[in-house]
């Protein structure tokens, strides 16, 4: 049988030799024409999740601190009566969601969760993009005019890649679909070509790639505003595209010399020279930035740059360069049939004034719009909240205060195969069927990948009846909620229509009616069935200026907004940096996010929930190797054991997150075992990129000591 890992975001085709209703083995699927036979550890754990005796087949209902097991329909009903019923009492945007990480690796999620979430028309829309990509979404948005427009990096063909705030080779590459990186980086260097990494680790990848330079967290803004400056004051700018804005953004970097953001970067300023000549010379090269860019004070000015950069020295929508993909299936009109739409700061969040983005507020603002009374029609309190597909006790900043706000709402109810850190705080838990008894198609990952391809697995396992896929579950509670619809024109007959179709046929339409779809032999859901190993549809292919959502078709260099922040940028840098120790994570291969840590294979080994720091601001302070080191904010401390290593930029330390399964009342028996520490129990979630809204989950500054 074969199928994607629905893991990350590589897409690795696995072949999984079954038995009965057992998984006998998860290998690399040789024929599979993107990923040729590579997996990571956790494709092979796909065994473990679906055999997990702590994953919840039935429907379960909290009393007190008591578990009871109900039937779907009257889960359903009781949902359903308990959100309408706050609805009608305070209005809509009573009724909250939070939408996690594995919805983009769901067919399901994508298509009748979305209907479900989008229609439910609450302005209290909450999801990890906060956390993560929005910046990129935002640039997408200002620059391209759709926020689904994210170019990713045609690493097939570039000679030159230069990897900013990102480590592909533990998270197997992000807003780049692209199975097995190693291999792929490894051939940029085979062909003559050059990686370059900046990063405050010296990373997996970095340890693979021909040059290293340590980067001072939260500075990327300033470094690559110096790079821009090189590229004007040079003559260095190219580039067939239409743009708008040029000249504000030569005028944006006129003050960043190199000399200037080489105290502040920790990259000299030739290195930086340097950096911006090769990116312009080079004539099939990119800048790929990716989450360490994202999540930090400056994200949105960070990100907007990262493809500045690329337009301005001919990098953009040119092969080698950051292109734009060409799915089978087109995101942009089936997410506008969803339900989602564009849009930035068109509302403020109630309490503290954070921006909407995509008809979302950010993460940050959760909490105190659950904590906080409202008064009268449209200043409404949280009553409710349904999470999907999300652990935000572990993931978002501010854990323990989010976990006590979420024991105050009147109903909270989670579609979630575990019960852990968050779920144990719901009311009712809807656990869907395993990756393996569901069928797949990469709806959202293959518009991000490096080649275009398309893939669709049936079910591995049939699933039994009395299970339920995600999306039976939320066309369940959309059917009985009956929420008014945001649909738009002809609405009523799409909703009798999603109604009645699945995901499957909503593919099978996409398909047919995407870019490869027309004409003899056209793109469909039964030709995919016929190429199980999936199907290659070719190198990126140049999209602009057609693909463009802006009315002028021109590509916007300098959107208003960027230019207003940066004053906030030249106000933080007026000063010199002060010598705090700062804070950023890391990803392992072996761990995924939060919700990986019950595969006893994943995490046997030495612990990795460690804080990491260089030799010498560990002797400083008296810091010795496996020892236990107290890390605090003025949110908190935790405490865990001690790496020491020059990997660390000096004056930085690194904790993964997603670990901290000490909580009581989870029922993850290996992850309880090898619990770790939650490093977002001391990330202040009050710290954002003020532009996009966006957490900061790096560059942090805290105190370490011996514990
Ligand atoms: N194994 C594994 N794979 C995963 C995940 C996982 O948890 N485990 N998570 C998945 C998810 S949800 C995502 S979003 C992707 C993310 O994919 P990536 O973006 O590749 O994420 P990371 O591996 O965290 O790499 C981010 C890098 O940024 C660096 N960094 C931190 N701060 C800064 C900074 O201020 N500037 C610069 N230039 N660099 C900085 C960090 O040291 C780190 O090496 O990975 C996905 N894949
Ligand atoms: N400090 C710090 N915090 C971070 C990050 C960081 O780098 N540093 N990274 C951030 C990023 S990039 C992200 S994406 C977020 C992730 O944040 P979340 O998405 O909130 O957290 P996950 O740990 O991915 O939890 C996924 C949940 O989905 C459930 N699940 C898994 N598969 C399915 C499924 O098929 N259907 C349903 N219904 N549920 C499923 C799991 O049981 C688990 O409860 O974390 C963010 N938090
Ligand atoms: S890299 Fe690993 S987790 Fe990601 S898709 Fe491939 S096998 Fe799955
Ligand atoms: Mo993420």
């Amino acid at each position: 049988m074969y199928r994607s890992c629905p893991l990350c975001e590589a897409t690795c085709g696995v072949a999984i030799e079954i038995e009965g209703d057992r998984v006998l083995s998860v290998r690399g699927d040789d024929a599979d024409p993107f990923s040729k036979g590579y997996i990571c550890p956790k494709g092979t754990a796909l065994a473990d999740l679906h055999h997990d005796p702590d994953r919840l087949t039935t429907p379960l209902v909290r009393d007190g601190a008591m578990w009871k097991k109900v039937g779907w329909d009257e889960a359903f009903d009781l949902v359903a009566q308990k959100l309408v019923g706050i609805r009608k009492a305070y209005g809509k945007d009573a009724v909250a969601v939070y939408q996690g990480n594995p919805t983009a690796h769901n067919l399901g999620l994508l298509t009748y969760g979305q209907l479900l979430m989008r229609t439910l028309g609450t302005k209290n829309a909450y999801s990890a993009t906060s956390m993560d990509q929005l910046p990129h979404m935002l640039a997408a948005l200002l620059m391209f005019g759709n926020q689904l427009l994210m170019p990713v990096p045609d690493i097939e063909r570039t000679d030159l890649f230069v990897c900013l705030g990102a480590n592909p080779l533990a998270s197997n590459g992000s807003i780049m679909t692209a199975p097995d990186v190693k291999s792929r980086l490894k051939a940029i260097r085979d062909r003559g070509g050059k990686v370059i990494v900046l990063d405050p680790r010296r990373t997996e990848t970095a340890e693979k790639a021909d040059q290293h330079h340590f980067i001072r967290p939260g500075t990327d803004a300033a470094l690559l505003l110096a790079m821009v400056h090189v590229l004007f004051a040079e003559k260095l700018v190219r580039g067939r595209l239409a743009v708008t804005g040029l000249s504000e953004l030569e005028a944006a970097a006129t003050a960043w010399t190199p000399e200037r953001a080489a105290p502040i970067t920790g990259i000299a300023a030739d290195e930086i020279r340097g950096l911006a000549r090769a990116l312009a010379t080079t004539p099939r090269a990119v800048l790929y930035g990716r989450i360490g860019v994202c999540t930090q004070e400056f994200g949105g000015l960070a990100a907007w740059l990262c493809y500045a950069v690329n337009a301005l020295t001919g990098h953009l929508d040119e092969p080698g360069g950051l292109m734009f993909t060409t799915p089978a299936v087109d995101p942009l009109p089936l997410a506008a049939m969803l339900g989602f739409d564009g849009g930035f700061a068109r509302w403020k969040s109630r309490v503290s004034g954070k921006p909407e983005f995509g008809g979302e507020l950010p993460i940050s603002a959760l909490a105190e719009e659950i904590e906080t009374a409202g008064n009268g029609e449209d200043k409404v309190q949280i009553r409710a909240l349904l999470t999907s597909a999300g652990n935000p006790v572990l993931s978002s900043p501010g854990g323990p205060r989010l976990e006590e706000a979420l024991k105050t709402l009147d109903f909270m109810v989670s579609i979630d195969p575990y019960l852990n850190e968050t779920t144990r705080l719901a009311h009712v838990i809807l656990p869907p069927t395993s990756p393996l008894e569901r069928s797949h198609y990469d709806l959202a990952l293959n518009a991000f990948a490096v080649r275009n391809v398309a893939k669709y697995a049936p079910p591995t396992f049939e699933r039994s009846p009395e299970a339920r896929h995600d999306w039976e579950i939320c066309l369940a509670l959309w059917t009985r909620i009956g929420v008014p619809s945001k649909l738009g024109a002809g609405s009523k007959l799409v909703h009798r229509l999603l109604g009645k179709l699945g995901p499957e046929a909503i593919l099978d339409l996409a398909l047919r009616t995407g870019p490869h779809g027309f004409g003899r032999g056209g793109m469909s859901l039964g030709k995919l069935r016929k190429s199980p190993h999936g199907i290659d549809l070719g190198p990126l292919e140049p999209r602009l200026p057609a693909r463009l959502g802006h009315a002028d078709k021109h590509v916007h260099l300098a959107p208003a907004e960027y230019l207003a922040d940066l004053v906030r940028l030249e106000r933080k840098h007026a000063s010199p940096p002060n010598g705090n120790l700062v804070l950023i994570g890391r990803r392992h291969l072996r761990s995924n996010n939060s919700w990986m840590h019950n595969s006893e294979r994943l995490v046997k080994g030495p612990p990795r929930c460690t804080l990491l720091i260089h030799p010498d601001d560990a002797a400083a302070r008296g810091l010795s190797e496996g020892g236990a080191a107290k890390v605090s904010t003025r949110k908190g401390a935790i405490e865990l054991p001690v790496e020491i290593s020059d990997e660390m930029m000096k004056g930085v330390v690194s904790v993964p997150h997603g670990w901290g399964h000490n909580r009581s009342g989870t029922r993850l028996r290996v992850a309880e075992a090898n619990p770790g520490v939650s490093v977002n129990d001391i990330v202040d979630p009050a710290l954002i990129d003020e532009l996009s809204g966006t957490s900061v989950l790096t560059g942090l500054a805290v105190t370490v000591a011996k514990a």
